[in-house]
């Protein structure tokens, strides 16, 4: 079945995607995700540039080969644009292979393996009361686990704080250029213990309570952190600390049992490598549309199932509802489920993504259309035109850039 065209799609209904659409002989086509927040457009060249023309004639149903032809062929290897290329041929591949089969995606994997693929939601608020709020907003819709996230008193911009009382619609990128923030470590480690406190205390402990620090501390810093929460019985810390320094969490791991989850900017089983097989973590959180597709990640948590790491992809809503299906799809099946990130997507992107999947009960499912279940709106992505868009960068009061 060979493919006869492959186009990239870049849009920007509530924030930038990048979408590569491949069609065949038949007519079938796939869709996949390579959207890199804040650095879109080199993804999208490398996929038209380079490997739009590598995929014309070939036989759409050998996803492994063309992800190894796209990978070792490369020569330059890994790397999160890369890596968001060919996650983004690999996805739409396995979306065309669904739709030929007549089946979803999840069962080309070996069909479900729970009903449903739990989900968290996002809460913020810019105070304690208005956090509470939002915590409860999420409770009232069922969901089972809820990511919360405070501003810090005396700091004018936390990471993770919304505009918005629904909570879904915390959006860091900026327009034009980037804004600048302003950290400060011990004001947020003695605040954030406080914040847990609130929550438990109004809502009790039958849900899930998550946090991400968003890579600012250091490992001595993180095991204090981690040490602080444990009363509140954390389902995670995220990013507590730059992973770059992977012996770090062995630190980490030395003050707190408080489970500890990584791994949202990797792009390889490489990455995860040595976190994993030192059971230094808890969760692995590398998203299938920047680690190589649904073929690499099934990689990736075959080797943290056997170190009794779970899974907890990234979902933060700059991964497009394309990609957000295809994790559906993997979190349904694996063995070793943990969670799935649920952040939302902005309007109007319904106008240009049609999608299948459902909530109930705190559950994703994916849906039973074949294939992935999402589809593009070519003329309405068309009215929706890319628009440069950057994350913050952090600075210390002294001025020294830090980890946003
Ligand atoms: C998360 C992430 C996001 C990232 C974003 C960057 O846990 O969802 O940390 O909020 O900041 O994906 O593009
Ligand atoms: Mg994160």
């Amino acid at each position: 079945m060979k493919i006869v065209d492959a186009k990239v799609i870049v849009t920007c209904p509530g924030r930038n995607y990048v979408t590569l659409k491949i069609t065949t002989e038949d007519g079938v086509t796939g869709i996949g995700d390579a959207t890199l927040n804040g650095r879109e457009l080199s993804v999208a060249a490398y996929l038209t540039e380079h490997v739009c023309p590598l995929l014309i004639g070939r036989d759409a149903h050998r996803i492994g080969d063309i992800w190894q032809y796209l990978y070792k062929g490369a020569y330059w290897r890994r790397g999160p644009v890369t890596m968001t290329a060919i996650a983004a041929v690999d996805v739409a591949l396995w979306d065309i292979k669904g739709k030929v089969a007549g089946l979803p995606v999840y069962q080309l994997l070996g069909g479900a393996a729970r009903d449903g693929v739990l989900v968290y939601g996002h809460a913020n608020g810019q105070t304690i009361p208005e956090l509470l709020d939002d915590v409860a907003r999420f409770l009232d819709r069922g969901y089972r686990a809820v990511r919360v996230q405070a501003a810090v008193p005396g700091l004018e911009k936390t990471y993770g704080i919304g505009g918005n009382s629904a909570g879904l619609t915390y959006e860091p990128a900026d327009g034009e250029l980037p804004s600048e923030h302003v950290w400060e470590t011990g004001a947020y480690l003695d605040f954030v213990p406080e914040v847990m406190a609130a929550v438990r205390e109004r809502f009790g402990f039958g849900f899930h309570l998550l946090h991400d620090v968003h890579h600012r501390l250091t490992p001595i810093e993180a095991g204090r952190l981690g040490k602080s929460l444990e009363p509140y019985r954390m389902f995670w810390i995220e990013d507590p600390t730059p992973a770059e320094d992977q012996a770090a969490f062995r630190t980490i791991r030395q003050h707190t049992t408080t489970p500890i989850a990584v791994g949202e900017i990797f792009n390889s089983i490489w990455d995860c490598q040595y976190l994993i097989e030192e059971r230094l973590i808890d969760y692995i959180r590398t998203s299938v549309s920047h680690t190589g597709g649904i073929t690499h990640l099934r990689r990736v948590f075959d080797l943290a199932a056997l170190h009794g790491v779970r899974t907890g992809s990234h979902g933060a809503g700059d991964l497009s509802p394309v990609s957000f299906a295809a994790a559906l799809h993997v979190d349904l099946t694996v063995p070793n489920f943990g969670i799935q990130e649920y952040m939302g997507h902005l309007e109007p992107y319904q106008e240009v993504f049609h999608t299948n999947y459902t909530f109930t009960d705190g559950l994703f499912h994916p849906g039973d259309a074949p294939g992935l279940g999402v589809d593009i709106d070519e003329q309405a992505a068309a009215r929706y035109p890319y628009q440069r868009a950057y994350l913050p960068v952090n600075r210390l009061r002294d001025g020294s850039v830090h980890d946003w």
